[in-house]
């Protein structure tokens, strides 16, 4: 009888220790609200995004080499001959309102050449991620989500042939920080940055970027290399005004 309480009581406490740590991983995750509308009289913020000159790492290619080659490069450090940072992302992590998404179409990342294209990209929050196998090899799409310093699984989509396509709504259902990653291959990578508003972008070759339509206000602006790190810099938006923000890692 006391064995059976016993039990029963364990179970009682482990359920509820169960349903307390369900609650507070949800509340951990949630993100902050994003209200969307139109914006009137909104300001600019333009820009370059420096770095000093480093070359970009080659990486050793163990498998398929017949289609992959016997190196790839790792396009972490793609620096223009005055700086400009390409593949960072700028965005004003953390705005409570402001435009919509100019376009609600699915992001689709295409394995092609051995290597993820776009290494780097922004993405909405709710939308559905594709992903295509565009080689004649066989690949898989391993996605993670990067918090808290660890690197936890998301889905894995295999790709085997070439031409296949795969969708999955769960990819992109969490504001935050994406790794893929290839287990066929391991030099493979990309990052996508996955968004609840559409103030963010991928800075082009010259480092430049501008982000259009901000409610006038003060904001937190946030760039993020894959390789550099991240940098916050406050930046404060008149209506109707452009205002330059350069930030140099
Ligand atoms: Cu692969």
């Amino acid at each position: 009888m006391y064995r059976k309480l016993s039990r029963r009581t364990t179970r009682s406490i482990l359920t509820a220790l169960v349903a307390l740590c369900f609650c507070a991983s949800q509340a951990s995750a949630q993100t902050p609200g994003y209200t969307a509308g139109p914006v009137s009289n909104g300001g600019s913020i333009k820009g370059t995004i420096k770095a000093s000159s480093k070359p970009d790492e080659t990486l050793k290619v163990n498998k398929d080499n017949a289609h992959c080659g016997d190196t790839q490069p790792a396009e972490k450090f793609i620096i223009g001959g005055d700086g400009g940072l390409k593949n960072a992302v700028v965005m004003l992590k953390g705005i409570a309102k402001g435009k919509d998404f100019a376009s609600k179409d699915d992001p689709v990342i295409s394995n092609k050449d051995c290597k993820f294209a776009p290494h780097v990209m922004v993405a909405r929050e709710g939308a559905q991620m594709k992903v295509r196998n565009d080689d004649p090899v066989s690949h898989n799409s391993h996605f993670f989500l990067m918090a808290a310093g660890k690197k936890s699984n998301v889905i894995n989509l295999a790709l085997p042939k070439q031409g296949l396509e795969i969708g999955k709504p769960k990819i992109l259902s969490k504001a935050g920080l994406l790794s893929l990653n290839c287990d066929a291959h391991n030099w493979m990578q990309s990052w996508i940055w996955v968004l609840e508003h559409p103030y963010a972008v991928v800075t082009g070759s010259d480092g430049s970027f501008d982000l259009s339509d901000v409610p006038a206000g003060s904001y937190k602006l946030t760039i993020w290399h894959e390789a550099l790190g991240e940098k916050t810099v406050d930046v404060t938006v008149g209506a109707g005004k452009a205002t330059t923000t350069n930030v140099t890692f």
